[in-house]
């Protein structure tokens, strides 16, 4: 077919494949959400809303790429890790992060009502993204200790700010001032003795942040195994995470993973019953009580 003479300009387009053999990490994270917080309202130092919304957005994304072994999320950012010997878009680096991106931007517009109920999306969130690949097992795990680490920095700081503020009466500029310097031991002694706080027992979602992995795990109803996306509050620094997980670094078939009946996380039932969205109504009834 003839070309048009328009068609030179296409060789002024550059592809970046990324390096075979290393773990790949797309991160996005939300632009200006000190101020798309604040316009929401958002609960400080922790609004289960938010943290909800963005697990929800994350897991949509590991259900559509099976490749992505692991996603960590914490504040408005996530990370999410591609197996090292992925062919996925021949490794194109742009289609990579761009997809990804936009298909946990769309799906955390998509299903902010289901989260924020009535509280109305004010205006159209942006993420930014980017691509990092690390060479080796160890790298990749310092990476997200990085990101687990700074979790716990972050919210150790805020939830002793926002005490400070909400039941100290001090004002934000005061409260900083307070916190200019303290070490965390610092931080745990105001929370306990200023505001009977014991950190340790703040909930595992706001210190650890949360960890997203696909699993084999036994049908509430049905008598067989399904995979979903499940989500952890862990610590992943230790070891004994990467022992008990251990088919992430290997790239093996999924583990098992058990839920007492009651504690199955609604992001996790919310994949169950869209699974069974063509069974029959009266199966529909089980899971309704099983959602109930
Ligand atoms: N109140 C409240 N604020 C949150 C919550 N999660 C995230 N944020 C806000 O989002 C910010 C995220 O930090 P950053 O990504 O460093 O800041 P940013 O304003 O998004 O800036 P850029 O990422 O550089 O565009 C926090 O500093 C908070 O202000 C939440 O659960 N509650
Ligand atoms: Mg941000």
């Amino acid at each position: 077919m003839a070309k048009s003479k328009f068609e030179y300009v296409r060789s002024f387009e550059s592809e970046e494949y990324l390096l075979p053999n290393c773990w790949i990490v797309v991160r996005i994270d939300g632009k200006s959400f000190h101020k798309f917080s604040k316009k929401h309202d958002f609960d400080k130092p922790n609004d289960p809303r938010a943290l909800g919304l963005m697990n929800k957005a994350a897991s949509i994304v590991l259900e559509e790429y099976k490749d992505i072994l692991i996603a960590y999320g914490q504040s408005d950012e996530y990370s999410f890790v591609l197996r090292k010997d992925t062919q996925l878009y021949n490794r194109r680096k742009n289609k990579l992060m761009t997809y990804i991106n936009s298909l946990f931007s769309s799906s955390y517009v998509y299903y902010w009502r289901d989260y924020f109920k009535d509280v109305k999306l004010k205006y159209p969130p942006s993420f930014d993204s980017r691509v990092v690949l690390y060479p080796t097992d160890q790298n990749l795990r310092d990476y997200l200790s990085w990101r687990q680490a700074d979790c716990h920095i972050n919210n150790l700081y805020n939830t002793t700010f926002w005490a400070l503020v909400l039941k100290g009466g001090l004002t934000t500029q005061e409260a900083e001032q307070r916190l200019c310097g303290t070490l965390s031991s610092d931080k745990n002694e105001i929370l306990f003795k200023e505001f009977d706080t014991n950190y340790n027992n703040e909930p595992f979602i706001y210190k650890k942040g949360t960890i997203l992995l696909r699993k084999k795990i036994k049908h509430p109803i049905k008598d067989k195994n399904r995979l979903v996306v499940i989500p952890l509050h862990k610590d992943l620094i230790q070891d004994d995470f990467w022992t008990r997980n251990s088919e992430i670094l290997d790239i093996k078939a999924c583990g098992f993973y058990e839920f007492k009946f009651s504690d199955i996380p609604e992001l996790v039932l919310s994949q169950l019953h869209h699974l069974n969205i063509k069974d029959s109504a009266e199966n529909d009834s089980d899971y309704k009580r099983v959602l109930n």
